[in-house]
């Protein structure tokens, strides 16, 4: 098993988690005040799990070829001419820290309740632990449908946690963000449909990507998540903590329209 090009797109990830960390930390070391404050903390520590994981994935930790554990996959339609499947686990350990950390960022913004927040990061963790059913699995007990077929049932699975999820990120929090006064309002949209738009492209990737339909390589699908999670974490960060009355008016329907 061998790394290929694609250790160049890891070790840029890597280096753009870190530089996001060391930013987010920069900008909130004085940062005196308890409200601003947790959203420093819960965003700084997304770009430090990223980082981490990034770096697993650019030594070469962080990889496994599935067909050293299955080695009945080799000369499947599954793999066609290829022999071997690199599996880089560390997205999974990643994205199930990171992604509820950064609903709660949102929910944060918008004063959601307990309840919301548990549901969100439920149907999260959901998503992310059934797409690593779908990325794991090898041997199905019942093989009549092929191993594709399987792959693709738990992908299903996952989209349709996702699905709800978007549902209910408008629903579930629609009474809190009406109730959001000026900048923080048009903050909280922009994230909102910053995850809605940003997050969708990672199923897709997913399937046209070497864990499912191999329609791109693995160097150009690594390229893809990297500027995908750099957006997702670092650029939603930016957008976030660009501005403190935002942070102070979060989650209170009196404040005064900037
Ligand atoms: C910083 C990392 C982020 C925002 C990762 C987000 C990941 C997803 C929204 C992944 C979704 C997937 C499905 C909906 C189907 C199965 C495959 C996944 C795990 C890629």
């Amino acid at each position: 098993m061998a790394q290929g090009s694609e250790t160049t797109w890891l070790w840029i990830g890597t280096a753009g988690m870190l530089l996001g960390m060391l930013y987010f930390i920069a900008r909130g070391y004085n940062v005196k005040d308890e409200r601003r404050q947790k959203f420093y903390i819960v965003t700084t520590f997304i770009a430090g799990i990223a980082f981490t994981n990034y770096l697993a994935m650019a030594t070469g930790f962080g990889v496994i070829d599935l067909t050293d554990i299955a080695p009945w996959l080799v000369g499947t339609e599954f793999l066609g001419d290829k022999t071997e499947l690199l599996i880089y686990w560390p997205r999974y350990t990643d994205w199930i820290l990171t992604t509820p950390l950064l609903l709660y960022d949102l929910a944060l913004l918008a004063g959601a309740d307990r309840n919301t927040i548990a549901t969100l990061v439920g149907l999260d963790v959901m998503m992310i632990l059934t797409g690593l059913v779908a990325t794991l699995t090898v041997s199905p007990v019942n093989d009549s449908i092929g191993i594709g077929a399987h792959r693709i049932i738990w992908w299903g699975v996952s989209c349709g946690f996702f699905l709800a999820l978007i549902f209910y990120l408008f629903r579930g929090l629609a009474d809190r963000a009406s109730q959001l006064s000026g900048q923080t309002k048009s903050t909280f949209n922009t994230l909102r449909y910053m995850i809605v738009g940003i997050w969708f492209v990672y199923p897709v990737w997913w399937i046209v990507g070497t864990e499912g339909l191999g329609v791109v390589g693995l160097p150009i699908e690594t390229a893809g998540f990297m500027v995908l999670d750099l957006t997702a974490k670092v650029g939603f960060g930016i957008i976030l903590l660009r501005s403190h009355s935002v942070l102070d008016d979060a989650g209170t329907s009196q404040a005064a329209p900037a």
